[in-house]
């Protein structure tokens, strides 16, 4: 179940402006590394990011769960627009987001890119190449083809908003369908807004575009200047 607080129901909730102007034709890439919050925080506040979602790629025992992660990594995967970023441009994040020269501990918590097709395989050799000559050490990062993904358990599903009640209150109203807030792109800039990422003028720029109540946007903006940079 996703966290949906549901006593308080906004009336007449409509779908975010920001959802109904995704376009219809994306593509998809699909990254692990680390704990997969951070990474659904950091690239659903990507402008051209359309959809995230957290779950279990690479491995080869049954039915992978949180609690029984087998040999299955935690990924992030994303649908994008390529028109506004590129996938060269998912990657740059990609490697600036962590250390992918530490020895990984755990099939858990790997480094690996789950390339979609030749282009993306070619571009993810070539900037792992790149990334080797910058740092001068072994980058251990994996980059293997994209087999099947195994949807994470909801709660785990843009999980700083979920920490959220005030908030998804009104997502709950527009989306009671768990799979529909999953794929929200409000949902995916608002969990990127509550991980820190972008600025506070960004915010101030973006958040009509969400879909939330006046009291709704208050809460954004209080949250925001605690943790947002001008
Ligand atoms: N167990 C760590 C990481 C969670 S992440 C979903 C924590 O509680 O912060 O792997």
């Amino acid at each position: 179940m996703v966290n949906f607080a549901e006593d308080d129901v906004i009336p007449n909730p409509s779908i975010p402006p920001i959802d109904a102007a995704a376009p219809a034709k994306t593509e998809t890439a699909t990254f692990a590394l680390g704990c997969f919050w951070g990474p659904d925080s950091l690239f659903g506040s990507i402008n051209g990011v359309i959809r995230t979602r957290v779950g279990y790629a690479g491995g080869t025992t049954e039915s992978p769960t949180y609690h029984n992660i087998g040999d299955y990594t935690e990924t992030i995967q994303m649908d994008y627009d390529p028109t506004q970023i590129s996938y060269e441009q998912l990657l740059e994040i990609y490697w600036d987001s962590h250390n992918p020269a530490v020895r990984p501990w755990s099939r858990q918590y790997m480094s690996i890119v789950f390339y979609h097709n030749g282009d993306q395989q070619k571009i993810a050799m070539e900037t792992k190449q790149r990334e080797e000559a910058r740092l001068g050490r072994r980058v251990y990062t994996e980059i293997i083809p994209f087999s099947e993904f195994h949807l994470a358990e909801d709660y785990h599903q843009k999980y700083y908003l979920q920490r959220v009640p005030e908030l998804m209150k009104e997502l709950g109203a527009i989306y009671p369908n768990a799979g529909d807030f999953i794929d929200s792109t409000a949902s995916a800039r608002i969990n990127g807004y509550l991980g820190g990422h972008v600025t506070f003028t960004t915010l101030q720029e973006q958040l009509s575009s969400f879909g939330l109540s006046s009291a709704g946007n208050e809460k954004m903006l209080e949250i925001g200047r605690l943790l947002l940079s001008e």
